[in-house]
């Protein structure tokens, strides 16, 4: 899978060169390219935002980098070109699982004020929203989705990992303990060192249903259980 990001900063893309993705970056298991929108204005000055239209605050990034980095970059729209913007539809782990089938994604990070309208029309399939709130810029959310994507790809996360999240197929983690078996005071469960598989199992369901039931009821409703 390749994922192509446009941004403004593309230094701010530095932390996915560590731990598990960078990892799975540096085996060739999934590609990132981290493009500079400023190296396509065709201004003398390089410049990417202007005022908008009608007044109003802040800044509008122009359509002409944007326009001319995308047909750069994904001449035959190879990719499904996202946009990320408070906007757009929220990010789930469904939505994830869905665009980790597309062999290529481009995603376009917004900034300033907003992106100018023509370009998101022309150019862009879906707007996504990490959550509702606003940041300063899309990078944050790009690399939410790239790494949320990236654990699909195979062999970046061990596909035991992926069984067991669909195991508790929608419900909040049960609690996890290590060693030592007492810490300050305080035991591990006990039925986590009796070596009854069954009987884990069925602890670790009991536990999910309850600090989902307590915690986020919503995703317990039209649930089959
Ligand atoms: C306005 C339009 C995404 C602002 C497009 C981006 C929050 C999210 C921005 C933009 C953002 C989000 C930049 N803030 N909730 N700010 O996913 O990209």
């Amino acid at each position: 899978m390749k994922i192509t990001v446009l941004t403004l900063f593309p230094d701010m893309f530095n932390p996915l060169k560590e731990s598990i993705i960078g990892r799975a970056v540096e085996e060739g298991k999934l590609k990132i390219e981290v493009v500079n929108i400023r190296d396509y204005s065709t201004d003398k000055h390089l410049k990417c935002d202007d005022y908008p239209f009608g007044g109003g605050a802040g800044m509008v990034m122009m359509p002409q980098p944007i326009a001319s980095c995308i047909q750069a970059v994904d001449p035959d729209h190879k990719a499904l070109r996202i946009f990320t913007s408070p906007k757009g539809q929220t990010l789930c782990q469904n939505k994830v699982a869905q665009l980790s089938s597309c062999e290529n994604l481009l995603i376009l990070c917004g900034h300033y004020e907003g992106v100018d309208q023509r370009v998101l029309d022309e150019y862009i399939d879906e707007e996504i929203s990490i959550g509702d709130y606003v940041l300063t810029g899309g990078e944050l959310p790009a690399m939410v989705i790239c790494d949320s994507v990236a654990r699909y790809v195979d062999g970046v996360i061990s596909s035991a990992s992926l069984i067991d999240e669909s195991f508790s197929d929608g419900l909040l983690e049960y609690p996890q303990y290590t060693r030592p078996a007492v810490f300050n005071g305080v035991s591990v469960p006990e039925v986590l060192l009796s070596g009854n598989h069954a009987a884990i199992d069925k602890w670790r369901r009991e536990q999910s249903l309850a600090i989902t039931a307590e915690r986020r009821p919503d995703l317990l409703k039209d649930k089959k259980l």
